[in-house]
């Protein structure tokens, strides 16, 4: 039956946009942007449009697990709590951790650190977040006193000029990239410069772009700083009235001269300059920072550095301007709120305050200091100081640097307690206790975006077999451990509840987390809102613009911040730089599910400029195998001048559920910025080797190939199937077997071969009727085969022996001509299907290729895409 139109919220990334589901009556739900939020005003991106395809239970483990075993609730909870109690009573409360996750809800992360800071008595608290958000954290909170982001989404729009800093907005934050271009092309003065050291998407779309050596970024604005005292660019009443610390931080930035910062950032002269002039002459700047910032071990000197700017200009919480880092996940803000870090408490409030928490909590056993960030947390697993780890809603064997450390540390650990919808992600593989939580649509709580607003995520689908919220597992692990009263809520909104009432408790304006003015609102109706909302005030959108601080004499404090000394690499070494990719979430265990997601980049690879390829002997489109002390992933190689030569670029999303060797964090050193803790996930020094491939393969198959036999492959999903690449390290003679070995029995099915012993090639494929059932391409080169449409002869009729040949020789045939490489998920249209548009002068523009074939009229994270292809047309007809 059909339902209602449910308001809830995107579980993907920090812009936290409105989403409407509508369960339909075929079991499907449909997913529509809510015009009504304030963070989207009804647009979606490729991955909230696609939500409606993550919902499938298949995959999805519904029982809890002990040991292997799927036993019932009252028995994991039971060994849960007794695992833990047995490690308390016998090494103490410092021997058990909690590694948690900005995707948990509010409600989740609130329950999860009140237990582990009030009642279990110890601060071995953290969460992803350290790998994502600390540098920002640290950075605000030794300006500002506080962790607090002065602004909000307007001010992007409103600017004269963003500087978007180690941010690729239109791939990761696509809704407010949006936003952005549209605000643009209202007020084509308005000007976007990204410093970024590949030329990404957003970068593309900008009036400048600098490709800025890898942690160049503390030198750079260390310039800029000197350069806007040099330019009397300087808010002197600012400074003086809300700041304190400027004549240190000047004298530190002084020797940062135009010429030395061009040097120390690989940057030409004219380009620092173009960039300090037009920041100096403009009023209305936002910086918007993200993880080329934060994930350096200078991240917090970074963040500083860029705050110090603002500072210096008074530039800071009016209207279209502000520093603003941007959050990654959906609650990255909630968990910072709830105190998820090891390095807070709760409610915004340092361990300096203690006895505040202590008291409102009645909590027995509360913790006094700090205890082991992430990266700490697993080397204290590894050396078995933490004895028991409780992981919640993240996926540290892909996403930690030294990824193959993490996953020995795990293997080797006493207890290793995982929650998740899914028991065959890398890390609940090494579970002995599997949890199954529910996932989006099925629970509800509140998540807080980027720019702090408070909004609703509801539940539209009933908990499948026996998954259960997160708060609800949390709490009856607690009451087990004998805290039943402090944890007898009864649902979300008694839990949220509590948190607002601890954010007013004896605050009095003192902290800048306040939502006092929630405790008595309606939850379920509850509408979008940003904090602080004091009781009794309206909600503020923007501090600062008049000082009050939240350190001791409300003043900021300018951070003197000195550049790190430069890095070099060994010879023959390359930096590794990493991030994400548009269509893609984290570790696939949601994205990699749908065929629309998987198509836009379907393997993992490395992006490599050709000067780097030449010299390294790396052709485009082979295997490359990236190596160093710490491990080694192989990824295919796209060459590219996007990229600065001696620095390569990988994605951090592959694991082992979708490749070989995918997982680049492998290689990833876990060195941390000393403030923050957060690690340098950005630079890490590899050696590229190519792959010794003796017989590259590309299959598709309505059945997921058995990839055992392979020594490398990545698998996707596709419309229809699987689409899956592959590479054999030794020659094989016998396709027939290598076909059988992946697909299984083919006795039952029609098969076509075709061998070229002079090529090498060999092709194989199977039918069932006109059914395609699997076709496997083999070369001792790079297998020449259309991708999309390959794919999409899984979903095809092949009764003809024309259609059954051209898949064979691989070759589309007239009447099914190849649409080239997917550019719009949204409506499947291919690079070639634009590039006949742009050629034949039919479309010219952006919009006119939407309205011939659609693509890039949805989500619109494709439109850059869509130019790039319209634009080479244009210069190559120019030729
Ligand atoms: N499609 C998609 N969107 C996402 C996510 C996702 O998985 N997929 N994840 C979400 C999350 S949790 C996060 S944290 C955000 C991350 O959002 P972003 O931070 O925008 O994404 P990244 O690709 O990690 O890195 C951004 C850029 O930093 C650049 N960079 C690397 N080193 C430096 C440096 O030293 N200086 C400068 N200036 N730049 C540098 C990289 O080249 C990269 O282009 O995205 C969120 N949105
Ligand atoms: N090299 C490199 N490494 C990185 C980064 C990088 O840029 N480069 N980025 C870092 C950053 S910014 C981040 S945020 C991390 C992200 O890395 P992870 O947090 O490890 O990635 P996810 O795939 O988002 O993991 C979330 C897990 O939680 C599950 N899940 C989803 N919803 C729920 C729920 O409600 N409850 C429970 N219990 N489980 C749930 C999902 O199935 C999934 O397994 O990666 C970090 N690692
Ligand atoms: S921009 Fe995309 S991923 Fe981020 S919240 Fe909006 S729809 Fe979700
Ligand atoms: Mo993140």
């Amino acid at each position: 039956m059909a339902g209602e139109t449910i308001r809830t919220t995107c579980p993907y990334c920090g812009v936290g946009c409105g989403v409407l589901a509508t369960p339909q009556s075929d079991g499907s739900v449909k997913i529509a942007g809510d015009p009504d939020h304030p963070a989207n005003f009804g647009r979606l991106c490729s991955k909230g449009s696609a939500l409606g395809e993550t919902l499938s239970l298949e995959g999805r483990q519904l029982r809890p697990m002990v040991d292997g075993t799927e036993v019932d609730w009252d028995t994991a909870l039971d060994a849960v709590a007794d695992r833990l109690q047995g490690v308390i009573s016998q090494y103490g409360p410092d021997a058990v951790g909690l590694y948690g996750s900005g995707q948990l809800l509010t409600e989740d992360y609130y329950v999860a650190n009140k237990l582990m800071k009030g009642f279990i008595g110890t601060a071995n608290i953290d969460t992803n977040s350290r790998l994502c958000m600390a540098s920002s954290v640290a950075g605000h909170k030794r300006a500002f006193g506080s962790d607090t982001v002065p602004g909000c989404y307007e001010d992007f729009e409103q600017a004269d000029l963003l500087v978007l800093v180690g941010s690729n907005l239109a791939w990761c934050h696509p809704v407010l990239y949006q936003r952005i271009l549209a605000a643009k092309e209202a007020r084509p003065d308005m000007r976007i410069v990204v410093i970024d050291p590949r030329r990404t998407n957003a970068a593309e779309q900008a009036d400048l772009h600098l490709p800025i050596a890898n942690d160049g970024d503390v030198a750079l604005f260390s310039g800029l700083l000197a350069h806007l005292a040099a330019a009397n660019a300087v808010d002197g009443r600012f400074v003086e009235k809300h700041t304190t610390g400027f004549d240190t931080a000047l004298e530190m930035a002084e020797p940062w001269t135009i010429a030395r910062v061009a040097e120390a950032t690989g940057l030409s002269t004219a380009d620092v300059a173009m960039f300090f002039d037009v920041f100096a002459g403009t009023e209305n700047v936002v910086t918007i920072f993200s993880q080329g910032v934060n994930q350096s071990v200078s991240g917090t000197d970074k963040a500083n550095a860029i705050i110090n700017c603002h500072l210096a200009t008074g530039r800071i919480g009016r209207p279209g301007m502000g520093p603003f880092s941007i959050t990654g996940q959906p609650n990255a803000m909630g968990g910072r709120e709830v105190g998820g870090l090891a390095n807070m408490l709760a409610a915004h409030m340092d361990f300096d305050k203690a006895d505040i928490v202590e008291r409102f909590w009645g909590a027995p056993n509360i913790a006094r200091k700090q205890g082991l960030k992430a990266v700490e947390l697993f080397a204290a697993l590894q050396e078995k100081k933490v004895r028991a780890v409780w992981i919640m809603a993240t996926n540290p064997v892909v996403s930690m640097p030294d990824a193959d450390k993490a996953r020995e540390a795990l293997l080797g650990c006493h207890t290793v307690i995982v929650s998740d919808m899914y028991a065959t992600t890398d890390t609940a593989r090494c579970a002995d206790i599997f949890l199954p939580a529910s996932g989006w649509g099925e629970k509800a709580g509140t998540v807080t975006n980027s720019e702090r607003r408070i909004s609703r995520q509801r539940a539209f689908l009933a908990h499948p077999g026996d998954a259960r919220p997160d708060w609800w597992i949390i709490c009856e692990v607690a009451k087990r451990l004998g805290f039943g009263e402090a944890f007898a809520f009864t649902s979300p909104a008694e839990i949220f509840a509590e948190h607002a009432a601890l954010s007013g408790f004896e605050n009095d304006g003192t902290r800048d987390f306040d939502i006092s003015g929630l405790v008595e609102m309606d939850y379920e109706t509850l509408a979008p809102v940003q904090w602080p909302v004091r009781a009794g005030s309206a909600p503020v959108s923007r501090h600062f613009s008049d000082g009050g601080f939240f350190t001791p004499d409300r003043r900021a404090r300018f951070v003197a911040t000195q550049p790190p000394p430069p890095k070099s690499t060994a010879p023959g070494q390359v930096i590794l730089n990493t991030g994400r990719v548009r269509d893609h979430w984290h570790t696939m265990t949601r994205t990699g599910n749908t065929p629309r997601l998987s198509g836009h980049y379907a393997e993992p690879f490395v992006e490599i400029h050709p000067s780097d390829a030449d010299h390294l002997g790396i052709r485009g489109a082979t295997l490359v195998q990236l190596e160093n002390a710490l491990g080694r992933a192989i990824v295919r190689a796209q060459v590219t001048d996007r990229q600065r030569p001696g620095t390569v670029f990988a994605p951090m999303h592959w694991t082992g559920a979708y490749s070989s060797e995918g997982r680049v964090n492998a290689l990833v050193r876990p060195l941390t910025d000393p403030v923050s803790g957060q690690p340098g996930l950005k630079m890490s020094a590899v050696s590229l080797y190519p792959a010794k491939v003796a017989l590259y393969g590309f299959a598709v198959s309505a059945e997921r190939p058995d990839c055992d036999g392979a020594d490398y492959w990545a698998a996707a999903r596709a419309e229809g199937g699987w689409r899956t690449e592959l590479a054999l390290f030794e020659p094989v003679d016998d396709a027939a077997a290598l076909a059988a070995a992946l697909f299984g029995d083919t006795a039952g099915l029609d098969v076509l071969s075709f061998a070229d012993a002079k090529s090498g090639r060999a092709s194989l494929a199977g039918f069932a009727g006109p059914r395609l059932v699997f076709a496997l391409w083999l070369s001792p080169d790079p297998v020449l085969v259309s991708r999309q449409w390959a794919t999409a002869q899984l979903t095809e009729t092949h009764d003809m022996p024309m259609a059954r040949n051209a898949v064979l020789s691989g070759r589309p045939g007239a009447d099914r001509p190849d649409p080239g490489p997917l550019v719009c998920s949204c409506f499947g249209v291919g690079a070639n299907q634009i590039a006949a548009l742009a050629a034949s002068g039919e479309a010219t523009t952006v919009d006119a290729v939407g309205a011939a074939l659609k693509a890039g009229t949805n989500c619109g994270s494709c439109r850059t895409e869509i130019r790039r292809i319209i634009d080479a047309h244009r210069l190559q007809a120019a030729e």
